[in-house]
């Protein structure tokens, strides 16, 4: 039986600025709005990165714990921090929300260019971040931007470094990574081990439609600002919620009701609610 669909609402990014995307969420309180708004739309898991007040990219673990606490006053989605932050951070800066002990957190496989940049996740950082979250209870969702990631996630499963079930992210369309085509999706998907569960992350305008490819797969998705500002060409969306209400929308008329966050701890195999 088709799964209910998480739809994974990524909210603020690090790359996206105000000046491309005047509805970015920046204030604790911001975030816990569009939050609130996304989870009402459809998504049960909000992906989180922080910003500034002056609106640049932070791992600040204040700040992080501030977005979380006004998400949690504001609905039950499972919140999910970041620890790829923003390229150039170092691994320290980078896993400051795991300490939280939020229910998830991303863990990269390896290492991408990602536009002019590098984002560098060698071995070494890669198993640091894994005993890392292991030790504080954080359940790691498995950013997938390239076919060889996938074998990392399996050696660090080897080494008894992640549980299953494993969760992956397939993140398509990131110039310097996978281009985002059903063609990859399919080689990815198929590349998995038996019992994960993933969801895929379609960058720009391939965004609805890698959502719509993943729902009919039986898969899951995300979308939000971090990897698209538009509605349509031309036109900026008007918050994150309208990106989740339109996924929401597609998985209706393909008979994939949307998940509660709820529905959504049990398909991930998490134990409860927030710690
Ligand atoms: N901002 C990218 C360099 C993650 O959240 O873990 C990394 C990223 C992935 O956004
Ligand atoms: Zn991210």
């Amino acid at each position: 039986m088709t799964q209910p669909l998480i739809i994974t609402a990524a909210l603020v990014g690090a790359e996206v600025t105000l000046a491309e995307c005047p509805h970015l969420p920046i204030t604790a309180d911001q975030i816990g709005q569009a939050a609130a708004e996304a989870c009402q739309a459809g998504a049960s898991i909000i992906h989180l990165h922080v910003r500034t007040p002056e609106g640049q990219p932070t791992q600040d673990q204040e700040t992080f714990r501030r977005a979380i606490e006004a998400i949690r006053a504001r609905c039950d989605a499972i919140v999910q921090v970041s620890t790829g932050g923003a390229v150039g951070m170092t691994a320290q800066e980078r896993l400051q929300p795991v300490y939280l002990k939020p229910e998830m957190a991303t863990l990269t496989t390896g290492s991408v260019n990602f536009g002019e940049e590098i984002f560098a996740n060698p071995w070494s950082l890669i198993q640091e971040f894994a005993r890392a979250m292991q030790e504080h209870g954080v359940k790691p969702e498995l950013e997938i931007f390239d076919a060889g990631m996938i074998a990392n996630a399996l050696r660090l499963r080897d080494k008894r470094l992640i549980s299953e079930p494993l969760h992956f992210d397939l993140v398509l369309g990131v110039p310097g990574g996978m281009p985002a085509t059903v063609r990859n999706l399919v080689y990815l998907v198929e590349g998995l081990p038996a019992g994960a569960t993933w969801s895929v992350a379609g960058i720009g305008r391939a965004q609805t439609q890698m959502a719509a490819v993943a729902i009919a797969m039986g898969g899951h998705a995300r979308v939000g600002f971090e990897d698209n500002i538009y509605y349509r060409r031309g036109e900026l969306a008007q918050n994150n919620a309208q990106l989740v209400a339109r996924v929401a929308r597609i998985a209706a008329e393909l008979n994939r009701p949307v998940a509660t966050p709820a529905e959504a701890r049990r398909i991930l195999g998490l134990r409860g609610g927030p710690a």
